[in-house]
């Protein structure tokens, strides 16, 4: 039974007017009064996702140009702090109920404070639909003005917070930025790195980052993030960086519409995990819990099955039921077409994702440095894979789909996350990744070594292409990588490989 609805931040123009938006001021206002150590406090919140108090130059807390001015002290015990700080799950098939769970517990001290200050006892998280249309990705102008309507400083402006031009409009692009995830039908893919994380990310450990992203996380998430963030003169708004993200009042919103997004990919009727080792979350394989400080003074220990659905938990989202459905067949009609196949007795289970087998068609042979200008990886392919892709573009039908071709760029390194790659294969575009979460994913010290991040492309469509035009048969791909933003001297950034994989299509 839902007790609480979440509604859309754009109601009445995303102004004041909004009363779920001028109540989440005041009480992001409220939280803000409290001390560092306080479990309840706008700081703790924000640790429990990432921080860097102890960090003396920027993004270090106390380096942040405010406001908000961010406390760096008191700091809690270092057992208070292993317990609660630097938990969020990302690279992992974690990343929605962890985000889920936290969401919940916040919402549970915003909602305190706002009947404190005398609001509406079913307050609720609003949520920013930035892919919603008429306007919507635009931040909403609550965020950006710098008093409340009687007066007092707005808690929901910040200084370090860019936009995607760096010049403090903020805004999302539509594309890169999209919904195309809610197409998948996978929640996690294989376990091997050499294949797509799904929807939901890859299976993983207690993951604060590091690895690859699942295809929700990707897009939107991490693009949205490094956007609204963004970077001028040196240093990056607090989205573009787990470890300042939650500082952001924006931030909450923001994973309010992932939340949303999740609850309506299963709404479509797609499937969570059912692995035991999802379920119980990494405490399954002896690892950190998830622990939340809840308003009533108890620490919840949660599991992913505890949040898998909306209807385990006391609150919905406006507008849910109205998302429409993506048509599942509609994307390999599209490439069947454009192949030449017949496509009569087509069938939604024939589109369904079901590659399990992936082999390696070739790789660059080392690694890259990406400077401003961008850098081009040659990618010298194999001979059998590629004739095996050939074959099964020459025999598809609607019995036998062709492989699908994914492009991996591995180990990207680098301490700078506020920035977007564009990347094109032999001079046509494939798409943008998102650098949200390197400069973590890059220390050696961090919960994956320092191997960094890797991104996975599928690039079927560039195959198809070459096939039709009887060209597939080639030695190599140029893989073309250029940043949206400039790479200052001291930003450097590493590719460890780019490699191209095949997978086969079972039936
Ligand atoms: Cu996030």
């Amino acid at each position: 039974m839902s007790t609480y609805l979440r509604n859309n931040a754009w109601n009445n123009q995303g102004t004041f007017d909004n009363s779920d938006l001028l109540w989440y001021a005041k009480a992001v206002g409220a939280l803000q009064s409290r001390a560092l150590d306080d479990e309840s406090s706008w700081w703790f919140f924000a640790a429990m996702h990432g921080e860097y108090i102890e960090e003396s130059t920027f993004p270090g807390w106390g380096t942040i140009p405010g406001p908000p001015v961010v406390p760096v002290a008191p700091v809690p015990s270092a057992s208070v702090q292993g317990k609660f700080w630097n938990q969020c799950q990302h690279q992992s098939w974690y990343f929605v109920p962890w985000h889920r769970g936290y969401l919940i517990a916040l919402e549970g001290h915003l909602r305190k404070a706002v009947i404190d200050l005398g609001g509406p006892d079913d307050w609720a998280l609003p949520y920013w639909n930035y892919l919603g249309g008429d306007g919507q990705y635009k931040i909403p102008p609550a965020f950006t003005q710098k008093n409340l309507p009687d007066g007092a400083a707005n808690p929901l402006y910040v200084n370090a917070r860019f936009g995607p031009k760096g010049d403090r409009n903020i805004y999302i692009e539509i594309p890169p930025i999209s919904g195309d995830c809610q197409k998948n039908t996978l929640y996690t893919g294989s376990n091997s790195q050499t294949t797509r994380p799904g929807y939901g990310g890859p299976k993983s450990g207690f993951s604060h980052g590091g690895n690859v992203s699942g295809n929700l996380e990707s897009n939107p998430h991490n693009k949205v993030h490094v956007q609204v963030g963004g970077q001028a003169n040196d240093i990056w708004g607090l989205m573009s960086d787990p470890g300042i993200a939650a500082l952001d009042p924006i931030f909450y919103l923001h994973h309010a519409n992932i939340d949303r997004m999740w609850a309506a990919w299963n709404a479509l009727g797609n499937s969570n995990p059912t692995d035991p080792n999802w379920l119980k979350g990494p405490t399954a394989s002896g690892d950190r819990k998830f622990m939340m400080p809840m308003v009533d003074g108890t620490t919840w220990n949660f599991t992913p099955a505890e949040v898998d659905s909306l209807s385990k938990l006391d609150y919905t989202y406006e507008g849910l039921d109205t998302e429409s459905e993506p048509l599942l067949a509609d994307a390999l009609t599209k490439r069947f077409t454009k192949l030449g196949i017949n496509t009569d007795n087509l069938t939604i289970d024939a589109a369904m994702d079901k590659g399990e087998t992936s082999e390696l068609i070739g790789a660059n042979e080392k690694a890259l440095h990406l400077q401003s200008d961008g850098v081009k990886a040659n990618v010298k392919l194999s001979k059998q894979p590629l004739k095996t892709v050939r074959n099964s573009l020459k025999s598809a039908s609607i019995s036998s789909i062709p492989d699908h071709i994914y492009l991996q760029i591995e180990n990207v390194k680098g301490n700078i996350d506020a920035n977007m790659l564009s990347v094109s294969v032999n001079d046509t575009y494939v798409d943008h990744v998102s650098l949200f979460g390197l400069r973590n994913a890059s220390k050696a010290d961090g919960h994956h070594g320092g191997e960094g991040l890797t991104f996975i492309l599928n690039i079927t469509d560039v195959f198809d292409d070459l096939h039709i035009n009887d060209a597939l048969d080639i030695n190599e791909l140029d893989v073309k990588i250029v940043p949206d933003n400039d790479i200052a001297a001291s930003h450097d950034i590493t590719i460890g490989r780019v490699s191209i994989y095949r997978e086969q299509q079972g039936s």
